[in-house]
């Protein structure tokens, strides 16, 4: 492997070269599911002209590079670059839109439509640009002209208009703003509250993406555009997510749509605070879901970022990751997010490289291997018993930040009283070199906490990236690393446990995970 190679990854989508950033317009149409992205055709760094990426899968885990840039910097409206936007099937003919934001001659900010040349092709190879684009430009005085960007997969309300919803800044407020249109070329504000979502101090709200989900505590995923729930606040609740500009991560609200108002009551806030609702707590960024119609649910894409220099990014030749697709739910409380990694992962775990560990007392102060498999790329689920949690340490929950905490980097080797206890992936053999996912339990006035969780854990480590899913899917976090000893055939994973008391790994299995196919067309 050349020294350069070492941590491209192995299942996670990357294009063959060069920077990719936020995931654009994802879509399942005419039996093929499409990835368009921010790409960087010149170079390893954001480029001064982006264009939209494309490529095309049957099962989002193997994948078809096509090479023909779908969206590139060609007008005055998109002459400094083709930033990100959203796809929009229209039902009665199932033609799909792209709309995008384009950096106009004069830097500003405008919206974009663009269709399919033919739309017959399953791969919509080639898009062409609408006539009269731009058919938006920014709200003088309600948001700043470089500020208003990202546009939302567009629905019909049941008034028969489109409703698109656009990212925007406005000084210190980050402005999710509300536009109505009739026929998907001609769009004006709302006239009922064209300021959907106002938010206080986050910079730009990017990439905002809104979405239906049940409130059934099922899996299911549902339609945007699936005009009869629209309303049934009974039955759904839809969810806002922003891209926090300020702080590089994904909040989002959970609360009640009035279609008819354009209204949209959260039962949560974004404040910046760790109480805010996060889709994950490591580098995750600029995510986008759509309704996958062919299993009926609903799947969420993100960019990862490279967290080594630009320099060590023009060595390589590529920078960006999206990670893993994750099916999106509500949990049955209604409060918050639920996010696993699409089943289709499963199908890239090699059979015969497999270890599985039943039962096992794992002692206070003890770390124990987990051997045959690659550990520079796999798949590992867990689940930890604990111990009478009665001993656990105390922690007020109001003045500790878990985030902090977590983010300690000696945390992991202190000794508490349950926990931590976890695992050490992309580990060198002496352990000079880790990254530990661990647990710790406290108590706390209003019952125990767990900084993680306590429930299956999921772990997709693939050479630079590690991707922890907690509690089924309550807590998730992705990490970049940069093994110089833990790569290859050197990366070890082992279980540890640096808590005062023991913990009993009741389930874990692990398996060797295959190369995704990667091909270019
Ligand atoms: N990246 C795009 C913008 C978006 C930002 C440009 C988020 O459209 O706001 O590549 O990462």
């Amino acid at each position: 492997v050349h020294e350069t190679d070492l941590y491209r990854t192995s299942y996670h989508f990357q294009p063959q070269q060069n920077w990719m950033n936020d995931p654009n317009g994802p879509m399942y149409y005419k039996e093929v599911y499409h990835l368009f992205y921010q790409y960087n055709p010149d170079g390893a760094s954001f480029g001064k002209k982006m264009v939209w990426g494309h490529s095309v899968s049957y099962d989002l885990m193997n994948w078809i590079h096509l090479n023909h840039h779908p969206l590139q910097p060609s007008h005055h409206y998109d002459i400094h670059g083709c930033f990100s936007g959203s796809t929009t099937i229209i039902p009665s003919n199932n033609q799909p839109f792209i709309l995008y934001t384009g950096f106009d001659e004069t830097k500003h900010q405008v919206q974009n439509l663009a269709m399919p040349k033919n739309p017959q092709d399953p791969f919509l190879r080639e898009w062409i640009k609408h006539p009269q684009n731009p058919i938006i430009t920014a709200p003088i005085g309600l948001v700043e002209q470089e500020n208003f960007r990202d546009p939302t997969t567009a629905w019909k309300g049941s008034d028969g208009k489109w409703r698109v919803i656009i990212g925007a800044r406005n000084g210190d407020l980050g402005k999710a703003i509300l536009y109505h249109s009739d026929d998907f070329v001609n769009w004006k504000l709302s006239p009922n509250n064209h300021q959907f979502y106002v938010i206080d101090g986050i910079g730009m709200c990017e990439c905002p993406d809104f979405f239906p989900v049940l409130i059934d505590g099922t899996k299911h995923g549902v339609d945007l555009d699936y005009s009869s729930v629209q309303d049934s606040n009974d039955v759904i609740r839809h969810v806002l997510k922003i891209s926090y500009q300020n702080k590089q991560q994904e909040h989002y609200l959970v609360g009640k749509y009035v279609c008819d108002e354009d209204k949209f009551v959260a039962e949560n806030k974004i404040t910046g605070t760790s109480l805010d609702l996060k889709l994950d707590h490591g580098e995750f960024y600029a995510s986008k879901s759509f309704f996958d119609y062919a299993k009926k649910r609903r799947v969420l894409w993100g960019w990862v970022k490279e967290l080594d220099t630009e320099q060590d990014d023009i060595l390589k030749g590529w920078a960006g990751l999206q990670g893993i697709p994750r099916q999106v739910w509500l949990h049955e409380n209604g409060k918050w997010l639920m996010q696993w990694p699409i089943e289709e992962l499963e199908t890239l775990r090699d059979s015969d490289n497999q270890v599985s560990i039943l039962g096992h007392k794992l002692v206070a102060g003890s770390t124990l291997q987990v051997s045959g498999i690659t550990a520079s790329q796999a798949d590992v689920e867990v689940v930890f018993e604990l111990p009478e949690l009665e001993s656990a340490e105390w922690l007020d929950s109001k003045e500790v930040d878990p985030q902090i905490v977590c983010s300690d980097k000696e945390y992991a080797s202190r000794s508490g009283i349950i926990g931590p206890f976890g695992l050490l992936a992309l580990a060198s053999k002496d352990l000079t070199e880790q990254t530990a996912i661990f647990f710790t339990i406290f108590r706390t006035p209003n019952g125990f906490s767990c900084l993680m969780c306590t429930d299956l854990t999921r772990i997709n480590i693939d050479r630079s990236i590690i991707e922890s899913f907690g509690e089924k899917g309550r807590v998730c976090i992705t990490n970049r690393v940069y093994p110089l000893l833990a790569t290859e055939k050197d990366a070890h994973l082992y279980v540890f446990n640096s808590g005062k008391q023991n913990v009993c790994i009741s389930k874990l299995n692990a398996w060797s995970m295959k190369r995704a196919k990667f091909v270019q067309q």
